[in-house]
């Protein structure tokens, strides 16, 4: 539609994206083939052997088409993505994967953005982390060359991982520490309150890391979570919240985030397997309205029907009914809660 022009076209930031969740299946069967791996969709699961059963494997348990509860759901999208980790071995692999990212992110026209990655999904299988930072270098370099696009990465720590565990990848990634701008927190919040890994985040502060945690929308205990984001961690709170959506809730959690001016990664597409649409729009609207400043941001496109941050964009539109000014108050949000250097900031917008 045309009004969507105006959407596509606007210079964009992107500050929640999963670097793991946009290895698209075509992708993926391209490094399958390369490296001669086993490809499933799921840890015990059967054997693929093509790009169409890779893709009538997804398709079968997207939310919309399932019979699961939320809590099966979140289980079956962890199994999914952290088996996607599989495909990724080299370092033309990593090369790849963050490419492919910045070629969808340029043609929607996002010129900065902060891509998370999860090291210990990779070391765990025995990749190297110069196969990991090198491809992702690689790419960073060419991506602002050619595509016109900046990046910094955010170096995410999984919660279901044991906080020593977070500590000794925090160490390990000293030698990268000029590509990382961030550190973040994400994978499974059940049972794992965001201040047990206070030590390593007051560290990474004190060595002059951005902070920033995931509080997964409608979890266990999300609202004493976003609490301990917001206040708790590392001291004085972390810099921004990725999601923190049930805060829309709570006047005082509200209130605190206004206080601190922290921004919030908001990735629409995402919540829709938790919600009506209606609710949605109206939680969105709530933070929006409340003068919070939330970004718009994709966080796992290639498990998400491959929606991308125009899609969440457009979705993030028709679900509050943003007028093409609420979009750039949007797109500006990202700039201002970005971590980008102050001249990259000026010539966005
Ligand atoms: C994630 Cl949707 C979501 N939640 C928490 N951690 C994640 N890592 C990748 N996607
Ligand atoms: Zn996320």
């Amino acid at each position: 539609a045309a009004d969507d022009k105006f959407v596509l076209e606007i210079p964009k930031v992107e500050l929640h994206v999963h670097i793991e969740g946009t290895l698209t299946l075509n992708l993926r069967w391209k490094l399958t083939q390369r490296n001669g791996t086993i490809l499933r969709l799921v840890p015990n699961g059967p054997e693929l052997h093509s790009l169409e059963e890779l893709h009538a494997a997804m398709d079968s348990i997207m939310p919309d088409s399932s019979r699961m509860n939320n809590d099966e759901e979140r289980d079956m999208f962890f199994e999914s993505y952290f088996e996607g980790f599989q495909a990724l071995k080299t370092e033309e692999d990593y090369y790849d994967l963050a490419m492919n990212y910045f070629e969808h992110a340029a043609s929607m026209n996002v010129r900065y953005c902060e891509p998370f990655f999860d090291p210990q999904g990779h070391t765990s299988r025995g990749v190297s982390w110069s196969n990991m930072m090198d491809g992702f270098r690689k790419a960073q370099k060419e991506a602002e060359e050619k595509l016109n696009i900046k990046s910094s990465w955010i170096m995410c720590f999984l919660r279901d991982h044991s906080p020593e565990s977070a500590t000794e990848h925090y160490k390990a990634a000293q030698p990268y520490r000029d590509m990382i701008v961030g550190i973040g927190l994400d994978s499974c919040e059940e049972d794992r309150r965001p201040s047990l890994f206070e030590e390593v985040f007051a560290q990474a502060r004190g060595d002059g890391f951005k902070l920033t945690m995931h509080c997964d929308v409608d979890q266990k205990n999300t609202p004493k979570h976003i609490r301990q984001v917001v206040s708790v961690v590392a001291g004085e709170g972390t810099d921004r919240i990725d999601h923190g959506l049930n805060a829309s809730d709570d006047r005082s959690l509200i209130d605190l985030i206004l206080k601190r001016d922290m921004g919030m990664t908001i990735c629409p597409w995402s919540y829709l397997r938790h919600t009506t649409y209606a609710k949605l729009g109206q939680r969105i609207r709530a933070l929006y309205d409340a003068g919070i400043k939330i970004t718009i941001n994709s966080d796992d496109p290639a498990f998400m029907d491959d929606c991308w941050i125009l899609h969440n964009f457009l979705l993030a539109k028709h679900l509050c009914g943003f007028s093409d000014r609420d979009i750039t108050v949007l797109a500006r949000n990202a700039i201002n809660v970005s971590w980008a250097e102050q001249s990259v900031k000026d010539n966005i917008l």
